[in-house]
């Protein structure tokens, strides 16, 4: 049986399914990878661009970056893989996606149950109080919080930041109980985000990896789709209704 038959086969029999999305879904809405060739991280030091150190010492050139990239994303928007992942959610007990994304494009496509495991560049906060926050003093680039005059940050985790408690729980326990679980257009490099592939699979869960090429998880796949997320997602949907 084929990789893509086993696929079928493993969500012909789930109650509980539940995914892991990186970049590569959102790729083929235009919006840049972060470690393909022409990924972001290779123009950019992650290290200086998504860090608390590297806000603090050029907060203006970060929060101008964040601007830009949320200028890209508004003129964007989800791709069939989206919409095909938000059609398939409807025909299970549980159907979860914990994004590492933060475009919001999961919501925007129709899923519900999404965890924002790295946050969402939409939303704003102190950097201070750490709350967000949509009304806040414009006249400076970054702008500042009208209570305590901290900088405005994406609502964002950094690299050494934790992530939210709430939404890692809920993520963890998801991939600890489900029957099937994706790992869609990810890497897989950045933890603890990458490391519920692992968690799910001592769980007991089937794996899919759906990636256009080889990933840092490919020994936990139980089926590995090879191909464009836009593509696969669509053509397995088509296939589960049959
Ligand atoms: C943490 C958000 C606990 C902002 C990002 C030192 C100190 C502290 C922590 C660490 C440390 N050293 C290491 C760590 C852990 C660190 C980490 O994992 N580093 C890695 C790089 C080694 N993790 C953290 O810091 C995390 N926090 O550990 O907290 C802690 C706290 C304090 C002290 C100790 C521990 C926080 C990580 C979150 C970082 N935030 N971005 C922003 O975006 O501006 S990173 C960035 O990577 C994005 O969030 C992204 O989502 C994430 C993962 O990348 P991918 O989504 O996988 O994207 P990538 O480009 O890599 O891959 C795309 C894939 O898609 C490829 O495989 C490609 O083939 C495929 N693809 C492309 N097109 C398609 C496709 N597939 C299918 N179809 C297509 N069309």
């Amino acid at each position: 049986m084929d990789d893509f038959s086993k696929a079928i086969s493993f969500l012909k029999s789930a109650k509980r399914v539940s995914c892991l999305t990186g970049a590569g879904i959102s790729a083929e809405s235009g919006i840049q990878t972060f470690r393909d060739k022409d990924g972001v991280w290779n123009k950019i030091d992650p290290m200086k661009w998504a860090t608390v150190q590297g806000f603090l010492e050029q907060p203006r050139e970060i929060w101008l970056w964040y601007e830009q990239r949320r200028e890209q994303i508004r003129n964007t928007a989800p791709n069939p893989g989206h919409f095909a992942l938000s059609k398939l959610q409807t025909h299970f007990e549980h159907f979860s996606i914990a994004t590492q994304n933060i475009d919001g494009f999961h919501q925007l496509s129709g899923s519900k149950n999404v965890q924002e495991l790295h946050g969402n560049i939409m939303r704003n906060k102190c950097f201070d109080e750490n709350i967000l926050l949509e009304d806040f003093d414009c006249n400076t680039i970054p702008p500042k919080c009208h209570k305590c005059g901290a900088y405005i940050r994406p609502d964002v985790v950094w690299f050494g930041e934790m992530l939210p408690q709430d939404i890692w729980e809920q993520a963890y326990e998801d991939a600890r109980n489900c029957d099937v679980y994706f790992v869609i257009g990810t890497s897989g490099v950045v933890y603890p985000a990458a490391g519920l592939a692992t968690i799910a699979k001592r769980s007991g869960a089937k794996v899919v990896i759906i990636n256009k090429e080889a990933t840092e998880l490919d020994m936990r796949a139980d089926a590995h789709l090879i191909g464009l997320s836009g593509e696969i997602l669509p053509k397995l949907l088509e296939a589960f209704l049959i």
